[in-house]
């Protein structure tokens, strides 16, 4: 007898090594935002890269997209136990926005801010060698306004909280300040494999 995975596609065992502690796979893709989804048209879109208060650089959508381009296929999971294997996104690497800025992570902490007033902390860490993007499609297409278009974060290997969507800056911070859920008693770092889902986790 064949033993087929839940995709069909794979062994059950291997999908089953994709999916962290208390999560279960879903095949659509939930939305989950903390208020209305704001829209930002790309005249007045832009991305700023700061150092505490001192900005250091700004795109504008024309410049932004100008950047090169990455293609990355990720497992993704949220607080809320859902976890989604391999989705598609395109968008620029952080270290392509670095090298494009001409600058050396300053600290070794971040907070990614958003059109919404959403911010979130991610350690200067996860976010370079490859391991994040901002992300401006999704499976081959512009991001959906509630999936976080025009442009989100992308940090796939912590709780999707962090992958904040859209995004307008990056902000150098000396110590690991907390954003929006992590000021409300969610895991400051925030590892589905280590199911660090709320502080003291
Ligand atoms: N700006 C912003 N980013 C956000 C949120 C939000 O409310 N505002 N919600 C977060 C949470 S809790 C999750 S699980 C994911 C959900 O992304 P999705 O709606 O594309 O599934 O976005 C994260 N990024
Ligand atoms: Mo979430």
């Amino acid at each position: 007898m064949v033993t087929r995975g839940f995709t069909g596609r794979r062994p059950a065992s291997e999908v089953a090594d994709r999916i962290p502690p208390g999560q279960s796979l879903t095949a659509d893709f939930p939305v989950l935002s903390a208020g209305p989804t704001p829209r930002v048209s790309l005249e007045d879109w832009s991305f700023t890269l700061k150092v505490g208060p001192r900005p250091v650089k700004r795109w504008t959508w024309e410049a932004f997209n100008a950047l090169p381009q990455t293609s990355v296929t990720r497992d993704i999971h949220c607080v809320t136990k859902w976890s989604k294997l391999d989705t598609p996104w395109q968008g620029v690497l952080v270290d392509d926005l670095l090298t494009d800025a001409g600058i050396e992570p300053p600290t070794p902490f971040t907070l990614a801010h958003s059109f919404d007033g959403y911010a979130t902390n991610v350690p200067v860490a996860d976010l370079v060698g490859g391991r994040a993007m901002v992300a401006t499609h999704y499976d081959g297409r512009p991001l959906t306004p509630d999936h976080g278009g025009p442009a989100r974060l992308l940090v796939p290997h912590l709780y999707f909280w962090k992958s904040a969507k859209w995004i307008n800056g990056l902000q150098f911070t000396e110590r690991d300040e907390p954003g929006f859920w992590e000021l409300r008693g969610y895991h400051i770092y925030g590892d589905p494999w280590r199911e660090q889902r709320f502080s003291g986790d």
